[in-house]
C-alpha cells in the first residue's frame, strides 16, 4: 500500500499497483513540477522494490578509452579531441595489455570499453583491442563498443551490423554498454549530434545484438536542450524494443555535465531533476530489470539517494573514467569496496557484487583479487 495524496495521481498509482503499463500522458504527468517528487519516487521505490527486494548492485570494474579522437563533434562531448589537438591521444597495444593487467590485480570482473572515432584507425585495429584483451585475460568480461561505434564500423567495412557484431563476440566481446542512445527524439538529436547513428540504427544494432545473444545496456542523455516531451518518447522506445527482444539489462539515465562542451551555457541538472528522471525512468520502463544510478556522473550523494527513488544499481568502483571528468565531473576517480558497500548499507539496502551479467560474484576469504561465478541474481 501506498500513500499518495495527490489526485492527479491517482490513476498512475492505482496503474502502478495493479502492474499496468504507464502512457506518454502519464509520463508526462510525472515529469511535471506540480507532481510531488515524494510521491513519484514513493511509486518508483514500490516497483524497485518489487521487481530487485532490498538488493542493490556493484561490481568491480575499470574503464579503458583506448582514443579520444573522433570525427563526430557532438555538442554536448568535453572527451573528443581532433587528430593535432595536443590534448589527442591513442593508446598502444603494451598500455592497453598493462591496463587489462592492472584490472585483474584490482579483481575487476569487468572493463568498459569505448572510445572516439578515430578517422586513421581501422575497424581491425578497434576488433584487435577486443582480442588482444580476451586473450590475455579470459576471465574479464569486455562491455565493449556503443551503438555509435558499431555504426561506425559498418561505414568502414560497408559489412552488415550482424557480420561486425559476429566478429566482435568471436574475439571475445561479452556485452555491449548503453551509450550513444542521447535523445532520439529528431528535434533534439539533430541539434546534439546529427551526424553520428540515428535512432534507428542505434536501436537495430541492440537489437542485432539481442539476437545474437550479445546483452546491452541503454541511456539516456537529459538536462541539455531536451523537454519532456523527448525524455518520455526516448524511454517508450527502449521499452518498444525491450518488449521485442528482452535483451537490455540495465538502463542509465545520464545528466548532462556541460563544462568544456559547445553547450557550456547550460547549468548542470539539479539533484531533484535526478532524482525525478530515476524514479520516472524506473516507472516507464516496466520491462527491464535494473536501473542504475552512475555515481561518477550523479554525485556520491545523490546516487545513494537514488536507491530510494528507482535505482538498483551504482555502477561500480571504476576506475580510469574519462568522459565525465573531463567535462567537470568532481567525483573521486575510483571508489573502495569498502565505501560503495558501505554507501549502500547506510541506504538500508543490501549490497551485492555481481559481474555484468548479473550473476553474484563469490570472492576468495583470503584474496579478494580471486573470485567465482555464483548463481544468477532474480529480477521479477
Ligand atoms: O553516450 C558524454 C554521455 C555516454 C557527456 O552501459 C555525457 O553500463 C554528460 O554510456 N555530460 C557514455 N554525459 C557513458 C555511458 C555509460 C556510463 C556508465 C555505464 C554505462 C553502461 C554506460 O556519456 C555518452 C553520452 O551520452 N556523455 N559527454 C557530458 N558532457
Amino acid at each position: 500500500m501506498i500513500h499518495t495524496v495527490s489526485p492527479q495521481l491517482k490513476s498512475i498509482r492505482d496503474k502502478v499497483e495493479h502492474n499496468e503499463r504507464l502512457s506518454m500522458d502519464d509520463g508526462l504527468l510525472l515529469y511535471d513540477d506540480q507532481t510531488p517528487l515524494q510521491e513519484v519516487g514513493e511509486l518508483a521505490n514500490l516497483v524497485r522494490e518489487r521487481k530487485n527486494g532490498n538488493a542493490a548492485y556493484y561490481n568491480i570494474n575499470t574503464h579503458l578509452n583506448p582514443t579520444n579522437v573522433c570525427v563526430y563533434r557532438c555538442t554536448f562531448c568535453a572527451f573528443r579531441a581532433d587528430l593535432r589537438d595536443e590534448r589527442g591521444y591513442v593508446m598502444s597495444d603494451e598500455q592497453i595489455l598493462a591496463r587489462g593487467r592492472e584490472a585483474v590485480d584490482n579483481g575487476c570482473t569487468e572493463m568498459h570499453i569505448v572510445g572516439g572515432l578515430h578517422h586513421q584507425k581501422d575497424y581491425a585495429w578497434y576488433v584487435d583491442i577486443v582480442r588482444i584483451l580476451h586473450d590475455a585475460y579470459p576471465d574479464l568480461h569486455l562491455k565493449a563498443w556503443t551503438g555509435v561505434e558499431i555504426n561506425w564500423f559498418e561505414f568502414l567495412t560497408k559489412k552488415p551490423v550482424r557480420e561486425i557484431l559476429q566478429d566482435l563476440i568471436d574475439a571475445g566481446l561479452g556485452s555491449m554498454p548503453g551509450g550513444g542512445a542521447e535523445i532520439f527524439h529528431p528535434e533534439v538529436r539533430d541539434k546534439i549530434c546529427e551526424h553520428k547513428a540515428d535512432a534507428s540504427h542505434w536501436l537495430n544494432t541492440h537489437r542485432t545484438a539481442h539476437s545474437l545473444g550479445i546483452r546491452t545496456n541503454c541511456t539516456m542523455l537529459y538536462g541539455h536542450i531536451e523537454k519532456p516531451l523527448h525524455r518520455i518518447d526516448h524511454l517508450i522506445r527502449l521499452r518498444e524494443l525491450q518488449d521485442e527482444t528482452n535483451g537490455f539489462q540495465t538502463f542509465i539515465p545520464l545528466a548532462f555535465h556541460p563544462e568544456n562542451t559547445g553547450l557550456d551555457h547550460i547549468k548542470k541538472p539539479s539533484a531533484i531533476m535526478d532524482l525525478r528522471t530515476m524514479a520516472v525512468s524506473r516507472l516507464m520502463l516496466d520491462n527491464i530489470p535494473h536501473i542504475k544510478a552512475y555515481w561518477i556522473m550523479l554525485g556520491i550523494g545523490t546516487a545513494q539517494t537514488a536507491l530510494a527513488y528507482g535505482a538498483d544499481d551504482l555502477d561500480g568502483t571504476v576506475r580510469h573514467e574519462l568522459i565525465y571528468h573531463d567535462a567537470g565531473a568532481t567525483t573521486p576517480q575510483v571508489l573502495s569496496v569498502e565505501d560503495i558497500r558501505h554507501l549502500i548499507s547506510e541506504a538500508g539496502r543490501e549490497p551485492i557484487e555481481r559481474d555484468t551479467l548479473y550473476r553474484r560474484v563469490l570472492r576468495d576469504a583470503d584474496d579478494q583479487s580471486r573470485w567465482q561465478i555464483g548463481e544468477a541474481v532474480t529480477t521479477a
